[in-house]
């Protein structure tokens, strides 16, 4: 300890300002940056950049206290609202980054989120205080170490619950092309149902609070009233608002969605199959565990892509009333 300080005293200020971390922040409507010291020694962030699709110079502000926070009012529209990649700059040396939404797999919060109101937030989880070394930025992982926050702390440690992907229920098919009135399907692949009665799905503008259990092996299709096809992604949350699972359906690098047809869905085949952590279609196993097929709502998905299929392998029953409507 006393060999760091003396080291950080003989460098100056540029051996501690690595020490500052991007640790939360609203990016839909409203935003504002809350930066983390994890240093031993203050830090004068005055000069430093926040850059994404736009880019805000931080001024007047005071120097963020070793452990201490600072939350950086950001005005105007800096933060890409459907996705992208931010960066802490002092001068040309990046010093923090996270890249989420479409273009990572740290999630994309909310500026609003119905009747509970208000901005979410993209937090570090666990916070900056708790991280040790922090982890190397980079799309395919930033989801691990980042989720939302629907009730945001700027100014305070974060208290969002570290994302446990993959331990649970999962997105297991969703259709996006209504308007307002999307299904998706939940597949529970334990050995035990689960009740997942107030959790939440999130399509990056808006959420649904969920009703129901998922049979043990079973699914769960649910009519949401969200639009998927606005953002293309998908976040599931359980109550307790851990983070367990994620899809994005966009070919990359952005907003261009693979095409469905009017009888199909993107699902997962088999069953659950795939990436946790996906932002787009390779990421979330697109052509590889991600199709897509002739929507099963309710029933296993089943390998059928065409809609004019006659052969429509394993369809269980509950679903041939859908399929036989297709050849109305
Ligand atoms: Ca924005
Ligand atoms: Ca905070
Ligand atoms: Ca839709
Ligand atoms: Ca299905």
């Amino acid at each position: 300890m006393r060999r760091y300080i003396a080291l950080a005293l003989l460098l100056g200020a540029s051996a501690a300002r690595a020490d500052v971390l991007l640790n939360e922040m609203t990016i839909q409507g409203s935003e504002w940056v809350e930066l983390f010291n994890s240093g031993l020694v203050p830090v004068d962030v005055n000069g430093w950049t926040i850059r994404a699709g736009g880019s805000y110079e931080i001024a007047g502000t005071d120097a963020i206290p070793a452990g201490g926070y600072l939350v950086v009012e950001v005005p105007g529209d800096v933060l890409d609202d459907q996705g992208g990649f931010i960066e802490l700059l002092d001068g040309v040396v990046g010093e923090d980054a996270v890249s989420y939404g479409q273009q990572g797999s740290a999630p994309l919060p909310p500026g609003d989120f119905g009747l509970r109101g208000g901005p979410a937030s993209l937090a570090r989880a666990p916070d900056g205080s708790a991280l040790g070394v922090p982890p190397s930025p980079s799309p395919s992982t930033d989801g691990m170490f980042w989720t939302i926050d629907f009730s945001p702390t700027p100014g305070l440690a974060n208290d969002a619950p570290v994302p446990a992907l993959g331990t649970t229920v999962r997105i297991n098919e969703v259709d996006p092309k209504p308007l307002g009135a999307d299904v998706a399907e939940l597949y529970d692949p334990l050995a035990v149902p689960v009740d997942v009665t107030g959790w939440i799905l999130c399509d990056g503008d808006d959420i649904a609070v969920l009703a129901g259990v998922v049979p043990a092996g079973g699914f769960l299709a649910l009519p949401t009233g969200l639009d998927f096809d606005t953002n293309e992604v998908a976040y599931l949350f359980r109550d307790d608002g851990t983070r367990v699972d994620q899809l994005g359906f966009h070919l990359p690098p952005v907003r261009n969605a693979p095409f469905l047809d009017y009888c199909q869905c993107y699902a997962r085949w088999p069953d659950g199959a795939g990436p946790d952590l996906g932002y787009d279609w390779f990421s979330s196993g697109g052509e590889t565990t991600l199709f897509r097929l002739v929507c099963t709502h309710g029933a296993s998905n089943a390998f059928v892509e065409s809609c004019a299929t006659t052969s429509a392998p394993e369809i269980t029953p509950g679903t041939w009333g859908h399929t036989k409507n297709l050849w109305r």
